[in-house]
């Protein structure tokens, strides 16, 4: 029996014919097609749509660390520092709208709003010297107000079948005050005073943030993964310049019903120290010149790496008149903390969003 050439090609032909009509096309409504919450510029639109959002999130942190050994406050209050940070939580509000003016760009812009709490121990001696009244030796700052305005586009480079990527392009302006005061104990008594960069609302530098973004979809679960950067353009005018980053996050999806997904997302960030000098806060008390203030002043107790592992839900509303409507959640825990100098250790952060495109 002869097949002939014809009969092989035909056969192959319609095979890869199948094959590619069976290949999963990109689809925008379901609930994985957008990432875990907690990741920003991770989709883009098509022509003519608009979306906004909402996110609430709440990162909290407590107790100190120096490298990948958590620190007690008798440790700072050796290390010669006079007041040590116990625990701080974040609380942050983000808003966010979208729009595609085509097919190839996707535009966005994101507003922050905070409120900031951060719990201090001073060191025994000193407690009476910079004058609690009450004798306490613990007090608390609290800080609030708009962050920083990010702008950018996202451009779409590469889509087959359902695979797609893009960059992202943006700049966070310093539109965050990073002249918040609160009242803090020191030479002379309590007072109002400038508060450490992570009780301020800005970074008080223009950033530069590009990344770069892959997702490919499956017929029921799907994965990607982003790298993004955060360059800080200048040192700001309170003569400081927060350290640049580096993140990368890897995530995969799977869709339990057509309206809900679950997420699994290992994340790494790398962040430099802070350069220059918190100058109305890095000082030797007067009382005791051999003692620095508190360890958030100095730019040693800035930077490290950190490892994330979060699980999170999407819920898209595909049918009815909430359609459009889609609400996510994810919950993101440390798995490992390298930090410089002694900073306070991440715990737990929760974020809840609300995401409307028409
Ligand atoms: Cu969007």
């Amino acid at each position: 029996m002869k097949i002939s050439n014809h009969t092989i090609t035909l056969a192959v032909a319609s095979t890869l014919l199948l094959k590619s009509s069976q290949a999963h096309e990109y689809e925008f409504a379901r609930p994985d097609s957008h990432a875990p919450i907690m990741v920003m510029a991770d989709h883009t639109h098509e022509s003519g749509e608009w979306m906004l959002s909402f996110r609430q999130m709440q990162m909290k942190m407590e107790g100190m660390r120096n490298s990948e050994t958590s620190r007690a406050s008798q440790d700072v209050f050796n290390a010669n520092y006079t007041v040590t940070p116990t625990r701080m939580t974040m609380e942050m509000t983000m808003l966010g709208v979208m729009y595609a003016p085509s097919d190839k760009m996707t535009l966005f812009a994101m507003l922050p709003y905070l409120d900031s709490s951060m719990d201090h121990e001073i060191f025994g001696m000193a407690a009476p010297l910079i004058s609690l009244n009450d004798g306490s030796s613990t007090f608390t700052t609290e800080s609030s107000g708009w962050g920083d305005l990010k702008l950018g586009t996202l451009l779409p480079f590469y889509k087959s079948a359902g695979d797609k990527a893009h960059f992202g392009l943006s700049f966070s302006l310093p539109s965050g005050s990073i002249a918040e005061t609160d009242l803090v104990p020191g030479p002379g008594g309590r007072a109002q005073r400038q508060l450490p960069a992570p009780m301020q609302m800005g970074s008080g530098s223009m950033e530069f943030n590009p990344s770069i973004t892959y997702i490919s979809q499956k017929e029921s679960w799907s994965y990607g993964a982003q790298a993004k950067a955060k360059i800080r353009l200048n040192t700001n005018h309170h003569d400081y310049r927060l350290g640049n980053s580096l993140e990368a996050s890897g995530w995969i999806a799977s869709k339990l019903m057509d309206q809900l997904s679950i997420s699994g997302r290992i994340a790494y960030k790398y962040s430099e120290k802070m350069s220059g000098t918190q100058s109305d806060l890095s000082f030797n008390p007067p009382f005791a010149p051999s003692r620095r203030t508190v360890t958030a002043a100095f730019s040693e107790n800035y930077g490290g790496q950190r490892v994330d592992a979060a699980i999170g839900f999407n819920y898209f509303f595909n049918k009815g008149s909430a359609s459009g409507n889609r609400i996510a959640l994810e919950v993101v825990s440390p798995i490992f903390q390298d930090l410089n100098g002694l900073q306070l250790e991440t715990k737990l952060t929760t974020i809840l969003g609300w995401q409307y495109s028409w």
